[in-house]
């Protein structure tokens, strides 16, 4: 244990699905799959909210809720349920995918030397079958299996007696850890679920949620110290741990109004962040038509790019505010050079989108359309989470100013690593 003050976090626990990887998506397809077929009255719909609320618990435990969920006793037992959809679930060799930040956290941890924990429902035959998937490896020749190298203590489901809610997985974490029960405040707690989260409290940990169940469900996190919208965005040192070393700093000019006359404004200089990422993405498709409030609505008009054959690539980058490059490699447009472009990745909470979209405004004026010529974008760094504001002022004044913060990033250099897509700025501009 690191020496800390009181009531300041010295170790860290970490959830596994759905907080460091990504299994969720590959689990409700195979459990939305498997119950359709045994009872046509339910809704994939249902099916999916149902399964999304019983997450987080070890899976009999989360088989025999969603049974009680969908009014399954006349159809199928939980344990026969959980067979069904543990044949459609052989991890070996499938791709799982890590949660957006996931490595990046662990290994600034690792780093400052923060003892770190997992604690995960899955039992210990199944989590080495989740280590032979291959996750990473096609990416930067890494193995799923390192992720547990992480650790200096691995709990599994099957070494407690209660699952999640229970407390008891993390009284055992903190146990491996050489933590006491009364020091369980100074251990912090990432979990995805509300199961996990009821647990951790319950055990007395300060608990970080970054939920995997949809906006709409958000209430069901009240329990935890603190709700982020990805690991991206967690700020360490408000929990007594070291801050992160990666954002960097630039100025952005604000004007002021003062008493509401434009004539009297003035300038003050605030300080905005932005985060590069260890990996740039190259996202390319044609131009699409979007939600057409963009230019209308906004003044900003955004050239969206179809999420569905992009989706592998985009669940790489948590849902968010990113800036790089673009350039239109086919079309009336083709070699009109690089433009900057700052985009929006997620859902719009401003206008409750219930699908995904990708939508990159590009810096600079064009007289013209261009929907339906090749758009391709360099993602190189993030700015923030999407967030709601009370007014559409409130929304635009921010998109400008995430603007101001990718000129100044680029005006200034800022974004090391631009080298080695050099390909990427020479081919066909
Ligand atoms: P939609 O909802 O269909 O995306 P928008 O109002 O967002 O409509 O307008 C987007 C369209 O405007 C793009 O598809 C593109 O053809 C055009 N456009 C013109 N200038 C720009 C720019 N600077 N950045 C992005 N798109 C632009
Ligand atoms: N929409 C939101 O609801 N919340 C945001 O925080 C937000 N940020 C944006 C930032 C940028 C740089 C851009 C280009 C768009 C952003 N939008 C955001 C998306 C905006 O709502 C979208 O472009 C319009 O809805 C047009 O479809
Ligand atoms: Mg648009």
């Amino acid at each position: 244990m690191r020496e800390n003050d009181d009531n300041e976090c010295c170790c860290v626990i970490f959830d596994l699905d759905g907080t460091l990887i990504n299994t969720e998506a590959i689990v409700d397809e195979a459990v939305v799959s498997t119950i359709k077929t045994m009872k046509k009255s339910v809704s994939e719909r249902e099916i999916f909210d149902a399964a999304e609320d019983c997450r987080g618990q070890r899976p009999l435990e989360a088989s025999v809720e969603l049974c009680e969920k969908l009014s399954l006793h006349d159809v199928v037992k939980p344990a026969e349920l959980l067979t069904k959809c543990g044949e459609k679930l052989q991890w070996d060799g499938i791709d799982i995918p890590d949660m957006p930040g996931a490595v990046r956290l662990l290994e600034f941890l690792k780093r400052k030397k923060v003892p770190m924990a997992l604690a995960t429902s899955t039992s210990r035959k199944e989590l080495e079958k989740k280590m032979k998937s291959t996750g990473r490896t096609s990416d930067d020749g890494n193995h799923r299996g390192d992720l547990l190298s992480y650790f200096d203590a691995i709990c599994c489901g099957d070494e407690v007696a209660k699952g999640k809610p229970d407390p008891e997985i993390f009284h055992l974490a903190m146990e491996r850890l050489g933590v006491k029960r009364e020091d369980a405040g100074r251990c912090l707690v990432f979990e995805d679920t509300p199961h996990g989260v009821s647990a951790a409290k319950s055990a007395g940990c300060c608990c970080v949620a970054v939920p995997s169940l949809r906006r709409e469900k958000f209430d069901m996190y009240k329990g935890a110290d603190r709700v982020y919208h990805s690991l991206m965005d967690i700020e360490l040192e408000d929990f007594g741990l070291p801050k992160f070393e990666d954002w960097k700093e630039v100025k952005t000019v604000e004007f002021v109004k003062e008493d509401g006359d434009a004539s009297l404004s003035s300038q003050t200089r605030k300080y905005e962040r932005f985060l590069k990422l260890d990996a740039f993405l190259e996202l390319t498709g044609p131009v699409i038509r979007g939600f057409g409030r963009g230019s209308k609505m906004l003044g900003i008009p955004t050239a969206n790019l179809d999420v569905v054959p992009l989706k592998q690539q985009i669940d790489k980058l948590a849902p968010g505010i990113y800036f790089g490059f673009a350039k239109i490699s086919s079309g009336k447009h083709k070699s009109t050079g690089i433009h900057r472009t700052v985009m929006s990745i997620g859902y719009n909470p401003f206008f409750n989108d219930k699908r995904k979209s990708i939508e990159p405004w590009l810096l600079r004026e064009f007289e013209e359309d261009f929907y339906d010529e090749t758009l391709s974008v360099l993602v190189c760094a993030y700015v923030r989470a999407e967030c709601n504001f009370t007014t559409v002022e409130n929304l635009i004044e921010r998109i400008r100013k995430d603007a101001r913060v990718c000129e100044e990033a680029l005006d200034l250099d800022l974004v090391e690593g631009l080298d080695s897509w050099k390909h990427w700025f020479e081919d066909d501009v």
